[in-house]
């Protein structure tokens, strides 16, 4: 499970941050509350705070980082059963994760909708008007053109109830710079099996982490970045990191070959930390 704080590192401000994130960073925005700015009614008397806030999200204008990168490496070695992201800068397909293994629980700017006739557009049909400072609109019926962004109140992308069958199944859950308070997505971190080891990347305790500890949940407080960077040492899968960015950098080659038994090695770095408290670090 990922969120905004996987993206900080490339330079995308989160939302709940004190001093760097949106909601503290409002004035350009001239909204009248922050959540303002994903609902509806508000769009449809003012879209011009949510184009503000897509431009500076479009995808093209960020690369993914470090963090993207070991998702990425977990797909490669046959790990990755799914990764749920609470984000809409598009960083983890950039990063190479296939659309089949990603749930964009809070949508896409790949895709947009006309708001009065529900005509589908690619996204990037629009990049030019939203790059401009202007309001797209449909070049069918002049509607106000939205990028399929999930807004307050509006309904999940079906892909979100793949968790029924996903969290069931998952043997580890590493959870990455979300502060766990947008529901429903919170509470998948609550569904996987109680034996499942959870493991929280972030800069501080969030969700369950904070006020429903399981004896086995590990926490890696501080920036997710050098977390990450931790476990990938621990998993002494260095050099598999860095020649996968390296080759993502020079846009060659197909990325690291799937290797040896990774399973195994993951959970013995995590059979490392059984037993400590939420607040064991790592390293
Ligand atoms: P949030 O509520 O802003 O929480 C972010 C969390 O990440 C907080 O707990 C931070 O402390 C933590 N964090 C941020 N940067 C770092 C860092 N470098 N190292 C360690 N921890 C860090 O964001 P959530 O994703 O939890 O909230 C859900 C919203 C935010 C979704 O609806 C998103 O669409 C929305 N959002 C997405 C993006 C994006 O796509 N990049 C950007 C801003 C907001």
């Amino acid at each position: 499970m990922a969120g905004a704080g996987i993206s900080t590192p490339s330079g995308i401000p989160d939302f709940r941050s004190p001093g760097s994130g949106l909601y503290s960073n409002l004035e350009q925005y001239n909204i009248p509350y922050p959540e303002a700015i994903f609902e509806l009614m508000y769009f449809f008397v003012n879209p011009k705070p949510f184009f503000t806030l897509a431009k500076e999200l479009y995808p093209g204008n960020y690369r993914p980082n470090y963090a993207h990168y070991f998702l990425r490496l977990l797909h490669d070695k046959g790990l990755l059963l799914r990764l749920y992201t609470q984000n809409i800068d598009g960083l983890e397909r950039v990063a190479g994760i296939p659309p089949d293994k990603l749930v964009e629980a809070h949508g896409t700017f790949a895709t947009a909708t006309c708001t009065v006739c529900r005509r589908k557009f690619p996204g990037e049909d629009f990049r030019g008007d939203v790059m401009a400072d202007k309001v797209p609109h449909c070049p069918v019926c002049t509607g106000v053109i939205k990028p399929d962004i999930v807004f307050f109140g509006e309904e999940l992308p079906q892909r979100f109830f793949l968790h029924v069958t996903d969290f069931p199944m998952a043997d580890l859950l590493f959870i990455i710079g979300t502060s766990l308070e947008v529901e429903p997505f919170a509470s998948l971190a609550g569904a996987v099996r109680s034996s499942v080891p959870r493991v929280l990347i972030n800069r501080d305790l969030v969700g369950p982490f904070a006020w429903q500890q399981r004896y086995n949940d590990v926490a890696q407080l501080g920036d997710v970045v050098s977390g990450v960077e931790k476990l990938v040492e621990l998993l002494d899968w260095n050099e598999e990191m860095q020649t996968l960015i390296q080759k993502e950098k020079e846009k060659v080659g197909r990325g690291s070959e799937p290797c040896f038994p990774p399973s195994v090695s993951l959970f013995l770095v995590l059979g490392l930390f059984r037993g400590e408290q939420v607040h064991a670090c790592w390293g």
